[in-house]
């Protein structure tokens, strides 16, 4: 019997792990599959029975995925870290000015050369996201997807996301619609979910003053899922953002789902101190998010989002142990193989920049989960892993990435 599948057994809510009364009648209505609304959201976030709520949000995502965890061989690559918005987005650290110190624009050649990696690997998927530059023309883009189409046709491309989408389309003076479907016909699959931040206005203006709003990032969501276009959303933790905030942002990606059904995956995204402005500003250097708001996080988005099909923890940023352990906490997608990070290693993420496809299915196997491998539309394109065996002579944990200092 496939697990998740119709015809698997029902999961059953273990009430007697719930110690917080708070939690009970939460539990109740979850138990009945009943919407979670924001006073309840509020309850989650007080709450300190952390096996308690991760207890919910395990029941609510076995009940929709079963006991599978998806994961994905992709690539990430960063074309420029050229970005108008450095000098405003306090919490970035990957971004640069066009003539500051590490300052980089790939040429279409060079992309292609850094994606030929995938030649003779598993590769299935190109996660493209970088800076919004002041003079790459959209049809940069364009030619690059129809370039990478080209080279790798299996492969699927996610790329841009809503920021650098609107700037295209302000350069340009084109309308949205257009750019996506300009991007849509070169060949991109889906749009990744960077860029959401924190929507709320006060939040906005202190970390991020000139970037899109929310409402305006949900806008292109809204664009893209009418043409067919699926797409991811985040939510950046640990800044400045209240609780409340945390629930705002929620309810307006639940809402644009109710809408449109076009986001696939909602991925909490733990935000990294150092190097960065507002990381000096708060005193945190050196201390990012703790693995207790990062399971947090990741149970609430579960919970709160019943209508988004999955949850997914991007191991670079909280580590691959945190990832794992997330696996019982209500996520059922793990960020793939990843090859080289540099957004979060700018910011001082200590993981490594890619995880072996081995290490992948090892990490999910020891979680006691089944491993799938999927491409960027959540297919199931691979649940056998009998012939990789068990990693390394049987020391599984050798199988996982070694976390090292910078
Ligand atoms: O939007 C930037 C975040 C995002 C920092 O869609 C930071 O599958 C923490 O969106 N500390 C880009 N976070 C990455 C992203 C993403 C990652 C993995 C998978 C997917 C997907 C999307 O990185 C930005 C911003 O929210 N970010 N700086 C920082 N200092």
């Amino acid at each position: 019997m496939a697990p998740g599948s119709p015809s698997a057994p029902a999961p059953t809510l273990a009430f007697d792990r719930i110690r917080d009364p708070a939690l009970r009648p939460i539990a109740n209505r979850v138990g009945e599959g009943r919407r979670l609304d924001a006073a309840d959201a509020r309850v989650l976030y007080a709450t300190s029975d952390l096996i308690g709520l991760g207890t919910l949000a395990e029941f609510a995502n076995a009940r929709r995925n079963g006991d599978r965890v998806f994961f994905s061989a992709n690539q990430h690559i960063n074309p420029t870290n050229v970005c108008i918005l450095r000098n405003t987005c306090t919490f970035c650290s990957f971004a640069r000015m066009p003539k500051e110190d590490g300052h980089y624009t790939r040429s279409l050649e060079e992309v292609y050369h850094e994606a030929a990696q995938a030649v003779g690997s598993p590769t299935r998927e190109f996660h493209i996201v970088g800076g919004l530059h002041p003079k790459l023309r959209l049809s940069y883009y364009t030619d690059m997807i129809r370039g990478l189409k080209e080279r790798h046709p299996g492969v699927h491309i996610k790329a841009l996301t809503a920021v650098e989408i609107a700037h295209l389309a302000r350069i340009e003076k084109v309308s949205v619609r257009d750019a996506l479907v300009a991007l849509k016909e070169a060949g991109l699959t889906s749009l990744p979910g960077g860029g959401a931040e924190v929507f709320s206005t006060a939040v906005r203006a202190t970390i991020a003053e000139r970037k899109l709003t929310g409402t305006e990032w949900i806008a292109v969501h809204r664009e893209a899922h009418a043409l067919g276009i699926p797409t991811n959303c985040t939510m950046l933790y640990g800044h400045v953002e209240t609780a409340d905030d945390r629930i705002e942002h929620l309810t307006m990606l639940r809402d644009l789902q109710d809408e449109t059904g076009g986001f696939l995956t909602y991925i909490p995204l733990a935000y990294h101190t150092e190097h960065n402005e507002l990381g000096e500003q708060l005193g945190r250097v050196g201390t990012a998010t703790t693995g207790y708001e990062d399971l947090k996080n990741i149970a609430i988005g579960r919970l709160f989002l019943d209508s988004i099909p999955h949850v997914k923890t991007h191991w670079p940023m909280v580590t691959p142990f945190i990832s794992q352990i997330a696996l019982a906490f209500g996520c059922d997608d793990v960020e793939g193989t990843v090859v080289f990070e540099r957004i979060y290693h700018e910011a001082g993420a200590h993981t490594d920049m890619g995880m072996a496809y081995e290490g992948l299915v090892a990490l999910i196997r020891d979680a006691g989960k089944t491993p799938v491998e999927r491409n960027s539309l959540y297919e199931s394109v691979r649940s056998d892993f009998s012939g990789l065996g068990q990693a390394r002579g049987g020391d599984r944990r050798a199988a996982l990435p070694v976390v090292h200092a910078a």
